[in-house]
């Protein structure tokens, strides 16, 4: 068997997608072996010959067969589904519905008010022959500038993303883990989506005090510190 994992990286080897941290998380939950292949923005449409417009993107060949999933949540599924026998992403389908919702709340509650905490300093960590090109693309997307998205007060920026995270805080007071006493996709999902500031802003996102830094402390801490070891580039955990 053979699992090639591509991953976005920034300038400096920086990490910050939060959609490769999850299916990180969930290879190494599956205790399984896989290679990482790290591509900028650019390099996404030629990986595993062409068709791609995100990543991450996994590439798995098992019993001479071989298949290429996108997708996080295809991927995690993927997994879950191809490897019943070993711990599972989801516990039940009811652990399944949850990480689901949990991923949905991700996009829709909390990817907004990220982005216009830190869309600058990704922006700043893009190589600078990519800046043009990732501008370009997001500009259209959002209909604004960059610097549109990112008006404010940094601190009022901030405090949305705290007030976005409250329900996780509420849930992460009373139990270690979103999934209860043992991590699963649900954690890595949050998780996840934690590491994009983590890996670009200087910014201190998380208040010193806040139940989700022992959680995260918590997530960074497993599978020999994967997510610990990355780069950190913000002020906290
Ligand atoms: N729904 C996808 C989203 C993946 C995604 O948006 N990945 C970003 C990197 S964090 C990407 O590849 N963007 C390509 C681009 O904006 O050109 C997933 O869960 O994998």
């Amino acid at each position: 068997m053979s699992i090639v994992l591509h991953e976005l990286a920034l300038a400096g080897g920086l990490r910050p997608s939060a959609y490769c941290w999850r299916v990180r998380y969930a290879l190494e939950h599956k205790a399984l072996e896989y290679r990482v292949m790290a591509t900028s923005f650019a390099g996404i449409s030629s990986i595993a010959g062409g068709g791609q417009k995100t990543v991450p993107v996994m590439e798995i060949s098992d019993a001479g067969v071989g298949r290429v999933v996108g997708d996080s949540w295809d991927i995690a599924n993927d997994l879950e589904n191809t490897y019943p026998d070993r711990p599972s992403l989801f516990g039940d389908a009811q652990g399944r519905a949850f990480a689901f919702f949990i991923q949905n709340w991700c996009l829709h509650a909390l990817h907004k008010p990220m982005m216009k905490a830190i869309i600058l300093d990704v922006y700043d960590r893009i190589p600078p022959d990519e800046q043009e090109n990732f501008r370009k693309v997001r500009e259209q997307r959002l209909g604004m500038t960059l610097e549109e998205i990112a008006a404010g007060p940094i601190d009022e920026r901030i405090a949305a993303v705290r007030a976005a995270l409250e329900p996780a805080r509420a849930v992460l007071q009373t139990q270690p883990f979103l999934s209860g006493d043992v991590p699963r996709h649900v954690d890595y999902i949050l998780a996840g989506q934690l590491h994009w500031p983590r890996e670009v802003t200087p910014a201190r996102i998380l208040e010193v005090g806040d139940p989700i830094v022992p959680w995260f402390e918590r997530m960074l801490a497993l599978y020999d510190r994967i997510g610990a070891d990355s780069t950190r580039t913000w002020d906290g955990p």
